[in-house]
């Protein structure tokens, strides 16, 4: 699939677009480049059926969109791309990953220094360079370091969210060959870790097959950048965008003790095996043995059924605690992966969103959801297109009018008398002021069906002010949730310095929820923080963050990190009834 190339390239016009300051086109690459990252079809097919008419019905792609997307497949190349290259010849996608560098500083960084790629610009920061460049300060400096820092200790490992719809492509395309009896992610892309080394893909073979056909067919995958090795039993390969693939062929009889070996993680099995042995038994990849004798092992659960203890979900294979609990078979009954009803951190049209709340409201009825929670961001955020209180009562009766038109039932009756059998409800994602209080009015707050809080503005607060900011924030009665609870982005942005025992405490006397922002760059909480909270006995909600339909699919990246802070059903508010979860935000 070509999808993720031509989107690359369109990230890059826009960049490069951005930093000529050409107004509204840089947004419309990005938006198309979006629809084609998300696009479950592939480009180059959808052109062989339906020629240019159907690249122009491709949602954010227009006509002079589609002309670039045609380009790309007849030549390989798109001319505005080559030609920004030429002139501004820098390494656009490497140097924005930087928290704090955008287009404009990335040309001024050319313009002024030549600076090119992450090395150049380090070692000018370093020299003390970049600081005495107009509009610059010894800050924008400090921070370019500290960003690269934070890049460097990243590297080498790739966002699980970007990287799962690859396996399940890759494990697609595998599962149509003959040859291929069982077939499984491994690793820790099946414990679904929120950063990712490699992968690892294990099969076993059906009978009277050999494995030549399918290594074949793994070593010439599109996109494949280098082919570390290639064997009747294993073959390693590189991806363009940089990742390592690794395929294993393993005996039918032992696969569950195969599967079991490459989960991993490497902590779990270490102590996996230490108990093994306390009780006899050899394990390894191959089998459990006692003595020399062999005992089947074709599914993990017989593997984890010999040592003599409950199955263990991947998710909890951390060498956490998960072993101890299984052997006194008290083993969390995690959040499963259709549990959820409703999303509560959706951000429509109102706000600058992709979508206008009727097309949200749909989506979420075509996944299965019983509600679905609006929640712009709120004035303060200009940027962002912030709603006022008179914009949000405006929006009120735009979802009242909706909910009665085209989700009221006739049957049975709740409190004023109406039921629904969807329901949209209105939140907001209000600002955390540095003071600690809220950027919207109370009395409007109160009006709404429920009020998330963030901190978007003065990041770098220290541990104390930055506590004392939030917990006045929990303490406004009208705040139910709060967003993103320590800030982080992966591999660009630590958390905020917090006291998080401080924040969880209160947070419980004020009932006030924690969000996990399944979002694959913040995923925060994270796992640990999570357990932290579920163990105060303070509630979650797993939420998207969604600012286009398509972002409705990151919930499974919220579940899994749940799963992994060893979330149960009832610690998640989303996983309720709406009527329990109305309840939930009344107190
Ligand atoms: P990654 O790729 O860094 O995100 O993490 P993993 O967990 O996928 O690690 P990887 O790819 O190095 O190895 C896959 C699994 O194989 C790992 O989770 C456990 C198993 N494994 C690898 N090396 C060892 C080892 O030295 N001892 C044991 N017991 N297991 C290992
Ligand atoms: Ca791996
Ligand atoms: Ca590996």
């Amino acid at each position: 699939m070509k999808n993720q190339e031509i989107a690359q390239i369109f990230y890059e016009i826009a960049a490069y677009l951005a930093m000529e300051e050409v107004p509204f086109k840089p947004q419309a690459y990005e938006r198309a480049a979006l629809s084609l990252e998300t696009l479950p079809e592939d480009v180059e097919k959808i052109y062989k059926d339906g020629g240019k008419p159907a690249i122009e019905k491709i949602p954010g792609v227009g006509k002079s969109i589609a002309e670039k997307i045609i380009e790309y497949l007849k030549t390989g190349k798109i001319k505005e791309h080559r030609d920004f290259k030429k002139k501004m010849p820098v390494n656009v996608e490497e140097l924005t990953a930087i928290e704090g560098v955008g287009p404009k500083m990335v040309r001024n960084l050319w313009k002024y220094l030549k600076i090119k790629d992450i090395k150049a610009l380090e070692a000018a920061a370093l020299a003390g360079k970049i600081r005495k460049l107009p509009n610059f300060r010894e800050k924008t400096e400090k921070n370019i370091l500290q960003g690269i820092e934070f890049l460097k200790r990243g590297q080498g490992r790739f966002l699980l969210g970007d990287i799962l719809p690859q396996v399940r492509e890759i494990v697609e395309g595998l599962k149509t060959m003959k040859e291929i009896d069982k077939i499984s992610p491994a690793g820790s892309v099946r414990r679904m870790k929120e950063t990712i080394g490699d992968i690892d893909i294990l099969i076993t073979l059906k009978n009277k097959t050999n494995a030549d056909k399918i290594m074949n067919y793994f070593t010439s995958l599109p996109g494949i950048v280098k082919v570390w090795g290639k064997g009747s039993t294993k073959s390693s390969i590189r991806i363009r965008q940089g990742f390592d693939v690794d395929l294993r062929v393993v005996p039918k009889e032992s696969f569950g003790s195969a599967l079991q070996y490459f989960t991993g993680s490497k902590e779990h099995n270490i102590a996996t095996r230490k108990i093994a042995m306390n009780k006899g038994l050899k394990l390894n990849e191959y089998g459990v043995f006692r003595k020399k004798k062999k005992i089947f092992t074709q599914t993990e659960e017989k593997v984890y059924k010999t040592l003599g203890f409950e199955y263990i979900e991947p998710e909890l294979r951390e060498n956490q605690g998960e072993i101890e609990a299984a052997i006194q078979g008290r083993l969390p009954k995690i959040v499963g992966y259709d549990d959820i009803r409703g999303d509560l951190h959706c951000h429509s049209e109102w706000d600058g969103g992709e979508n206008p709340i009727p097309e949200i409201a749909k989506a979420a009825q075509e996944m299965g959801y019983e509600y679905i929670g609006i929640s712009d961001h709120t004035k303060f955020l200009r940027i962002e297109h912030g709603l006022n209180e008179g914009q949000l009562s405006q929006q009120r009766k735009e979802i009242n009018k909706l909910n009665f038109q085209f989700f009221r039932t006739e049957a049975g009756s709740r409190c004023d008398g109406t039921i629904f059998n969807f329901q949209i409800l209105q939140g907001c994602e209000a600002n955390i002021l540095a003071d600690g209080s809220i950027d919207i009015k109370d009395d409007a707050l109160a009006k709404l069906d429920y009020v998330i809080a963030g901190i978007h503005s003065q990041m770098k607060m220290p541990k104390e002010k930055m506590t004392e900011r939030i917990i006045r924030a929990m303490k406004n009665p009208n705040v139910d949730i709060i967003a993103h609870p320590t800030g982080r982005i992966l591999q660009k942005r630590d958390e905020y310095q917090i006291d998080f025992d401080k924040i969880l405490k209160v947070a419980k006397e004020t009932k006030t929820i924690l969000e996990i922002n399944a979002n694959p760059q913040r995923l925060d909480l994270n796992d640990k923080n999570i357990r932290r909270a579920k163990e105060s006995g303070v509630k979650i909600a797993i939420n998207t963050d969604a600012h286009h339909i398509d972002h409705l699919r990151f919930m499974e990246f919220g579940i899994a990190q749940a799963r992994r802070g060893w979330a149960e059903k009832r610690d998640i508010i989303n996983a309720q009834p709406l009527e329990k979860l109305l309840k939930f935000f009344k107190k």
